[in-house]
């Protein structure tokens, strides 16, 4: 049977490996079987400041990205979620049925909040989790691909699913998370003790998918390594190079097993450099590609506008259903 599937990114900064390897590098495949709808999250990304001639320009980026990753709009619904205003409406209703507590306990929502003090923290910020609930449960989504950072946020759509059916009739499929068992979490290469995320200010710990290759080359021969010797996957004891293998895997198709027998009695230096080059291989079309869509933005409009109208037909129709459950309107 087809899965419906449903994932979207934040059209903030550039996208990182990170965010290729945990989620997007997924959506190729997974759309070659099921139904698939990709969605740029602009409404997510508010909820931190942004600039708006800044924002419109990222969305367009992302959008181009999508597709030069290989996301094909034949095959699956690209679009964005601001132009489809049943994720907002229905975020309020879920709203009405989320408990503070819950919200209170999300570890982004801490993280976030931290960063910027608990008291400039938005109202919006907070209730962030309860839209991205919203977007699953508009679409009857059955798989959700993500890193695993969103696992918690998945868990809290899921509960909100359940919750809603037993208050007011089956109305919403409860979803499942797709985890990658390798790369789910990409962690910084200078700190591998923490996530890859986009909103670092310390540039050499992200690889962007927009880096040249000479940046490429810098900043992974600058990555850390461990203090033993060896190319050899512990994310235990050695993290860092356990990091970079990962990388290394998505990149060549090669599992760790292999990755060691390659590089048996050869230096971090080494590794590093063959490293680099895999990336350079791997990305440069990807690169070219982003640029090249983002050079025809009357394609672009033409596809996003495609997939605006299909998205807004399948969500009017659940919306018709989850208003009559509640009792809104006559
Ligand atoms: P920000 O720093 O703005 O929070 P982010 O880097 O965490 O951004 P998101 O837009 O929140 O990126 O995430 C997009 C997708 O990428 C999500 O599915 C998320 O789980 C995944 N993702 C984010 N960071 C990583 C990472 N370091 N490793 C693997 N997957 C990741
Ligand atoms: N919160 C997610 C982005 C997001 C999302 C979604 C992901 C918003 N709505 C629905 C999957 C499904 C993040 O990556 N920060």
């Amino acid at each position: 049977m087809k899965d419906t599937v449903f994932s979207g990114v934040q059209p903030t900064r550039n996208l990182h490996i990170g965010n290729y390897i945990g989620a997007l590098k997924q959506w190729t495949h997974i759309q070659q079987q099921h139904h698939c709808y990709f969605c740029i999250v602009d409404q997510h990304a508010i909820t931190v400041p942004q600039d708006p001639a800044q924002l419109r320009s990222r969305i367009l980026t992302m959008a181009a990205i999508y597709l030069a990753i290989g996301i094909d709009p034949k095959k699956s619904i690209l679009f964005i979620q601001s132009e489809v205003p049943q994720h907002t409406e229905l975020g309020w209703l879920l709203m009405t049925i989320a408990k503070m507590g819950e919200l209170e306990r999300m570890t982004q929502f801490k993280d976030k909040s931290r960063k910027g003090g608990a008291i400039s923290a938005g109202v919006g910020l907070f209730g962030y989790p309860v839209l991205m609930a919203a977007d699953i449960l508009l679409y009857d989504t059955t798989i959700v691909p993500v890193g695993d950072d969103q696992l918690q946020h998945i868990e809290l759509t899921r509960v909100l699913a359940r919750r809603f059916n037993e208050r007011f009739g089956d109305t919403f499929v409860v979803p499942q998370p797709l985890i990658q068992k390798i790369g789910a979490r990409i962690m910084k290469l200078q700190k591998p003790e923490e996530k890859m995320s986009k909103s670092d200010e310390a540039e050499m710990n992200t690889l962007f998918l927009t880096d040249e290759d000479d940046v490429i080359r810098k900043k992974i021969m600058r990555a850390v390594t461990d203090s033993s010797a060896g190319i050899s996957y512990d994310l235990e004891s050695k993290p860092a190079v356990s990091n970079l293998m990962i990388i290394y895997h998505h990149m060549t198709g090669l599992n760790m097993k292999e990755i060691e027998k390659k590089f048996t009695d050869q230096g971090y230096g080494d590794f590093k450099k063959d490293l680099a080059e895999q990336i350079i291989e791997h990305m440069s079309p990807i690169r070219k590609k982003i640029k090249h869509y983002l050079a025809d933005p009357a394609e672009l409009n033409k596809i996003l506008d495609a997939g605006r109208d299909k998205a807004l037909a399948a969500a009017e129709e659940k919306m018709k259903l989850v208003r009559a459950k509640m009792g809104l309107g006559r």
